[in-house]
C-alpha cells in the first residue's frame, strides 16, 4: 500500500481493521451517528477534498439497489478488485472520507441501505468507540483518514486482472 498514513493512531487503526467487515461498517456507522452534527463538509481543508469527484461516485452508488450498495461498502473494506474499489483507491484520503460521509448522509436520507435496527456492536467495537470518543476532534479526523485511506484498491498497485480487464 502506498498510502501515507499519519502513523499516530496505529493501534486504533489496527483494532478497527481487525474487526469483521460488517462490524467495521457497523462501528463506522455508530461513529457517524455520534459525531454527525460536528462534521461540516464545507470545512477548511477543502483544498485537498474534491467534492465533485466524491459526489459523482456517490451518485452512482445511490442509483444501485440496497444489496449492491451494501456489497460495495463491504468490497471497499475487504479491498476487492472491483471498478468502484479502484476508483475509490484513486481518490485523495480526504476525498475518501467525504465519500463515506456522503454514504452515511445517504443512509440518513433513506437513499442508501438502512442500518438494521436490531444490530448490536460487539464489545471490541464498544471499547474502540470509547477510545475514539476520548480523542480530540482533530485527532478523530486524522484517525478516520487513516482508516479510510487503505480501503478500496490502489489502481497503481494492483496487478491487471485478465478476467475482468481491471
Ligand atoms: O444487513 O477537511 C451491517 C470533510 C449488518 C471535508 C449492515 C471532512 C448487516 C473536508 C453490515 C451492519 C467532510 C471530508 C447491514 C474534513 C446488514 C475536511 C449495514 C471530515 C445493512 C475534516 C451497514 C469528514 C452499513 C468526516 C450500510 C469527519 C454501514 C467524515 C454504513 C466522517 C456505514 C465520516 C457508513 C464517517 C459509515 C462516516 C456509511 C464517520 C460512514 C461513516
Amino acid at each position: 500500500m502506498s498510502n501515507i498514513t499519519s502513523g499516530l493512531f496505529t493501534a486504533q487503526v489496527e483494532a478497527f481493521q481487525n474487526l469483521e467487515v460488517d462490524e467495521q461498517l457497523a462501528l463506522f456507522w455508530v461513529i457517524y451517528t455520534e459525531m454527525g452534527d460536528s462534521i461540516t463538509p464545507a470545512a477548511p481543508g477543502a483544498s485537498t477534498v474534491s467534492s465533485e469527484i466524491a459526489q459523482a461516485l456517490f451518485e452512482r452508488v445511490k442509483s444501485m439497489s440496497h444489496d449492491e450498495q451494501l456489497q460495495i461498502m463491504r468490497d471497499l473494506i475487504g479491498r476487492q478488485n472491483s471498478l468502484i474499489c479502484r476508483e475509490y483507491g484513486a481518490l485523495s484520503d480526504t476525498t475518501k472520507l467525504l465519500f463515506w460521509y456522503l454514504l452515511a448522509q445517504g443512509m440518513d436520507e433513506a437513499v442508501i441501505v438502512p442500518f438494521p435496527e436490531d444490530y448490536q456492536i460487539s464489545s471490541e467495537s464498544e471499547d474502540l468507540l470509547e477510545q475514539i470518543k476520548n480523542l480530540e476532534f482533530s485527532q478523530q479526523i486524522t484517525l478516520f483518514r487513516d482508516i479510510v485511506a487503505p480501503m478500496g484498491v490502489d489502481p497503481n498497485e494492483a496487478p491487471h486482472d485478465e478476467a475482468t480487464g481491471l
